[in-house]
């Protein structure tokens, strides 16, 4: 039961159909799946199937805004249950999160975000294609413990780079810890910029926040 709704969940994401993803969201949800399930194993597998036809010149940029929206639709539908579904209310830290600027990517990022803020951690989402200064200003504001930059194309990496650079140059490394994700991301890139934390995905950016701000 559960394979075919998954199945049917990846095809609707490649098929670009935002109305039936978010259909297939709440059945899900009705059935009792684990919505980050649903996530990683029905419409990540759509969305890379996109990607992949996209990097072969076999879709376009048209499918790869249809399966962006679709997705971005069926993640909203899913966010309430995973907000409920957190158990921890106590907060653990304040996280300035945002897509670097130059990116627009914003799926992953928000669903970190949602995770984070399901584990307890209270949650600046700043958006996309946000810069360094609007980023650090923020974080100064709101006094946050972690900030967290997201970046989805081998291009805009180095401006995780330059918003350290520049926190660096400010004095607020030692105050503030710096977690970077994002699919270009590997962990010789995060060794060379001197990111604090790094994780390849949502579940395990939470077990890293914590860890930065000695909850885990
Ligand atoms: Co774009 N895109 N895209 N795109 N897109 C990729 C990233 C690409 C790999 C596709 C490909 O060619 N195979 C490629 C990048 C190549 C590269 O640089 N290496 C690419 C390209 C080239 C582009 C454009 C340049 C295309 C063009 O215009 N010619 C353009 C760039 C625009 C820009 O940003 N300036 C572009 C545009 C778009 C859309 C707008 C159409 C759309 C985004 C819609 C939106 O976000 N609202 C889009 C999409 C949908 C994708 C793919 C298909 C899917 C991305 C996604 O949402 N994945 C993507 C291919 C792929 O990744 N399979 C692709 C699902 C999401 C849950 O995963 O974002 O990886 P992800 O997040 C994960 C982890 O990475 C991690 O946890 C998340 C959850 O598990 N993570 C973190 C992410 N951030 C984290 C932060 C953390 C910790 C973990 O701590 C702070």
């Amino acid at each position: 039961m559960s394979i075919e709704l998954f199945q049917k969940m990846a095809q609707s994401i490649i098929d670009g159909d935002s109305d039936l993803a978010v259909e297939l969201a709440k059945q899900a949800i009705a059935a009792g799946i684990d919505p980050l399930e649903a996530i990683n194993q029905g419409f990540v597998v759509g969305v890379n199937a996109v990607g992949e036809a996209f990097s072969r010149g076999d879709a376009f940029l048209p499918e790869l805004v249809m399966a962006g929206e679709a997705m971005k639709a069926a993640v909203a539908a899913l966010e309430p249950e995973m907000k409920r579904r957190g158990t921890e209310r106590q907060i653990l830290g304040k996280v300035v999160l945002a897509t670097v600027q130059g990116d627009i990517h914003e799926i992953g990022k928000t669903l970190v975000g949602t995770m984070l803020s399901a584990a307890g951690f209270e949650v600046y989402d700043l958006g996309v294609d946000v810069p360094a200064e609007r980023i650090i200003a923020k974080a100064k504001e709101v006094d946050a413990d972690i900030v967290g930059l997201s970046a989805l194309l081998t291009t805009t990496m180095v401006r995780q780079r330059e918003v350290i650079e520049a926190m660096d140059k400010e004095g607020l490394r030692r105050k503030i810890k710096v977690m970077v994700g994002g699919a270009p991301v590997t962990r010789d890139w995060v060794q060379r910029i001197e990111a604090d934390g790094y994780s390849e995905d949502a579940i395990g950016a939470v077990a890293v926040a914590k860890q930065l701000v000695g909850a885990a």
